[in-house]
């Protein structure tokens, strides 16, 4: 149900639906069909696909070259609390046309931040009753909600890491008026996003103490949402750099490993955004195995970086063959705990119609739908299971299933080899995997 407020910002766009890959209708899912049974869960359960409040409401487009190119009409009004209501209305309306049930945001998405904390806190409270408002008219919740602790030039040198104790203590505010806005606006999840928790330059830094402050912050937010009835999970985003040169939470294995060191495995667990993990050098389906892996697999940032550069692009999904392997990881591995898959994308600097917003994200969903389809009939079709079971069959029966359950010494290792010929060699058959998933796409 399309949800408007006072103006409709989107005109002339309606609720988007499935017309199914015959369609030429732009304005239209392909293969995205909410309730189409995929394994036992329909699409809409698999995704839990959410807006981001900031790249699709607030970000204009500004580069390192110029400024912002795009005019939002809901950042029209002068009165910050009017432009948060006007924002919050094009948020609902956006979300409901594209037939979401969720969206994410960071405190200073949802209302301008002041000139001081006290002024800011004042603002927050004033908007969350109309914003919870709209979500009950609406049926829209959030996925997880966050604390903008990089932007203000007061984190340059960190947030929670940061040498100064004054500026760790206005982390620490911020951080509890975010969590006590996600709570009040039922939100399911609350995100960690290191922008800032890292350095520039060892020289000036005492690694030791700023991780050690990151463990302890961690810890203090989650006692107090926990204290104030906080049901869902804490996310770590990891992410190798940009802004920071190093970044505490370079990837989904240092960040398991901050998780564990500080005792915070029974709350957090990964949100994992794809771009950030091919700046690590990773592909999307590495860190969402390392993920899950360490049970820890809570939720997705939908983008893509770009082949020819090294920065974070946050390009809107397309490449479906690398979105399958991803959806193979996700299904054979039960899926996301408790997160969903949020669209942390921006349209193009000079894609500057309002359409472009809905073309972008139709774009996206039907990437992640289409690579969930064929990721599905690669298990239930194709020789993949079975092959890829046959390549450890050795460990199955005889010394190798003795070796996986712990039953061998390194002695048994060393009379076996004796024992036996030189290994055969046997071929990995990369080839053979790729031809299958084209097969299939
Ligand atoms: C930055 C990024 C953030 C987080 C939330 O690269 O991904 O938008 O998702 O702070
Ligand atoms: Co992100």
């Amino acid at each position: 149900m399309v949800v408007l407020g006072d103006k409709e910002f989107f005109k002339g766009i309606g609720a988007i639906t499935y017309e199914g890959k015959s369609s030429d209708n732009p304005f239209a899912y392909k293969y995205y069909n909410a309730d189409h049974v995929v394994q036992g869960k329909t699409m809409r359960e698999h995704f839990k696909f959410a807006m981001a409040y900031w790249h699709t409401l607030c970000g204009t487009g500004g580069d390192p070259f110029g400024p912002g190119t795009k005019i939002f009409p809901w950042n029209a009004s002068d009165d910050p609390i009017q432009a948060a209501k006007d924002k919050s209305d094009a948020a609902i309306e956006f979300i409901t046309k594209m037939g979401f049930d969720y969206y994410c945001f960071h405190d200073f998405d949802l209302v301008n931040e002041a000139d001081s904390l006290a002024e800011s806190e004042k603002r927050i409270e004033k908007i969350i009753p109309y914003i919870k408002q709209k979500q009950e008219a609406s049926g829209v919740k959030v996925l997880w909600g966050t604390a903008n602790l990089f932007s203000n030039p007061r984190y340059m040198n960190g947030a929670a890491s940061n040498p100064d104790f004054n500026v760790v203590a206005h982390a620490g505010a911020q951080v509890k008026i975010a969590l006590d806005t996600t709570i009040a606006l039922g939100g399911e999840n609350y995100v960690f996003w290191g922008g800032r928790e890292g350095y520039m330059s060892l020289l000036n830094t005492n690694m030791k103490k700023e991780q050690d402050h990151i463990g302890r912050f961690l810890n203090m937010a989650k006692d107090y949402a926990r204290s104030q009835g906080f049901k869902g999970s804490f996310f770590i985003e990891p992410k190798p750099m940009e802004p920071s040169k190093h970044q505490y939470d370079f990837d989904a294995a240092t960040s398991i490993n901050t998780i564990r060191a500080y005792g915070l495995e029974d709350d957090f667990k990964l949100n994992i955004e794809v771009n950030h993990a091919t700046l690590a050098q990773h592909t999307f389906q590495h860190e969402l195995q390392v993920a899950a892996n360490a049970g820890m697999l809570g939720s997705i940032d939908a983008n893509r970086g770009d082949y020819q550069n090294g920065w974070d692009t946050d390009q809107f999904p397309n490449n479906v063959l690398e979105t399958t392997e991803a959806m193979l990881v996700l299904l054979k591995s039960g899926g996301i705990h408790g997160g969903g898959i949020n669209f942390d994308a921006k349209t193009r600097r000079n894609s500057t119609d309002l359409e472009d917003i809905f073309l972008a994200h139709i774009g996206g969903v039907d990437t992640f739908a289409r690579a969930l389809l064929i990721a599905d009939e690669v298990l239930r079709k194709s020789p993949y299971e079975t092959m890829l079971a046959s390549r450890y069959e050795s460990f199955d029966s005889g010394k190798g299933a003795e070796f996986s359950r712990g039953e061998l010494s390194l002695e048994d290792l060393h009379a076996f080899a004796h024992a036996n010929k030189e290994p055969e060699q046997i071929s990995g058959k990369q080839e053979l995997y790729e031809n299958i998933l084209n097969q299939y796409s």
